[in-house]
């Protein structure tokens, strides 16, 4: 009988209920904001203070932000999931730690964490609660104006990938929740785990731009979605055990 292995991947769309902004949405972040100027490497060289400023903002809100029904019921379909003797993993490309918050314990931030800096000279990283800026000095290696947000900006490599790819290979069960497919290499993983022979779904407002056709999808807001689709997809997955 092969174990149950499920990955889940979020997107900002899980945390639209709880008030942080979606991306690609109409009035998006990136409708409001260059993603070119604000996260990516070149646009902290060229001008690091408004980088700065646009994180700051960005992490001032994730302070008075609350996870959802949508990452709590997650955070139970973990807990129910190993208990059941399966294997489980979320893979989130959000940098808020509303998944935390709510409880999940086995998560990759793969594009991540808006609550830790880093130091862009020596690497340390340190939990990141207020704002950064260029006047600020790493407290491990002592170099002025090189602290960054520990947010993985267009052109670098994500966090965790050689787990994810590895987990990917023999995952049974695939969810997309929140996520427009549109950033890679995340918007691939679905079609990963479908080649690994994994049932494929999509929970979101519509579907997305991955290319991969899902086996299942479930579309309207996650709080509604997400509680219901937990309680479904762990029933099938232990039935007969
Ligand atoms: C990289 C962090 C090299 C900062 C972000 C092919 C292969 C590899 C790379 C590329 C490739 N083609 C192009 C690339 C380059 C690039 C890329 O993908 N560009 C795109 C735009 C074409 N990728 C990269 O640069 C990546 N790095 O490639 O390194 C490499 C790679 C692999 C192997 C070796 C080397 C790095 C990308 C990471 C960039 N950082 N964010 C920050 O947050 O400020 S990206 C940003 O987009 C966020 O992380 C965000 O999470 C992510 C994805 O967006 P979504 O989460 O999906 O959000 P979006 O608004 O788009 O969609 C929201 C969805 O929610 C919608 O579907 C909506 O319907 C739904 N929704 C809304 N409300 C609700 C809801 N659903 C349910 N309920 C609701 N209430």
């Amino acid at each position: 009988m092969t174990t149950p292995r499920l990955l889940i991947l979020t997107g900002a769309g899980i945390s639209a209920e709880s008030g942080l902004g979606t991306f690609r949405d109409t009035d998006g972040i990136w409708s409001k904001f260059d993603w070119q100027k604000l996260a990516s490497p070149e646009g902290f060289a060229e001008d690091p203070v408004a980088v700065h400023a646009f994180y700051n903002a960005r992490r001032a809100g994730l302070l008075d932000a609350a996870p959802n029904a949508a990452h709590t019921a997650l955070a139970l379909l973990e807990a129910a999931w190993v208990r059941s003797g399966g294997e489980f993993l979320l893979v989130t490309q959000n940098i808020d730690d509303l998944h935390e918050r709510a409880g999940s314990e086995r998560l990759i931030h793969m594009h991540g964490e808006l609550l830790r800096s880093r130091c862009g000279a020596c690497g340390d990283l340190k939990p990141c609660r207020s704002d950064l800026s260029i006047a600020m000095s790493c407290s491990a290696c002592g170099r002025d104006g090189r602290l960054r947000p520990h947010v993985v900006w267009f052109g670098e490599m994500p966090l965790g990938m050689d787990e994810i790819f590895e987990r990917l290979s023999s995952v049974t069960h695939f969810a997309a929740i929140g996520t427009s497919g549109s950033v890679w290499p995340a918007a691939g993983f679905a079609a990963e785990a479908a080649r690994a022979g994994a049932a494929t779904w999509e929970l979101s407002m519509e579907a997305g731009e991955s290319g991969h056709d899902f086996h299942h999808a479930v579309y309207g807001p996650a709080t509604q979605t997400v509680p219901d689709w937990c309680d479904r997809i762990i029933a099938q997955a232990f039935s007969g055990r």
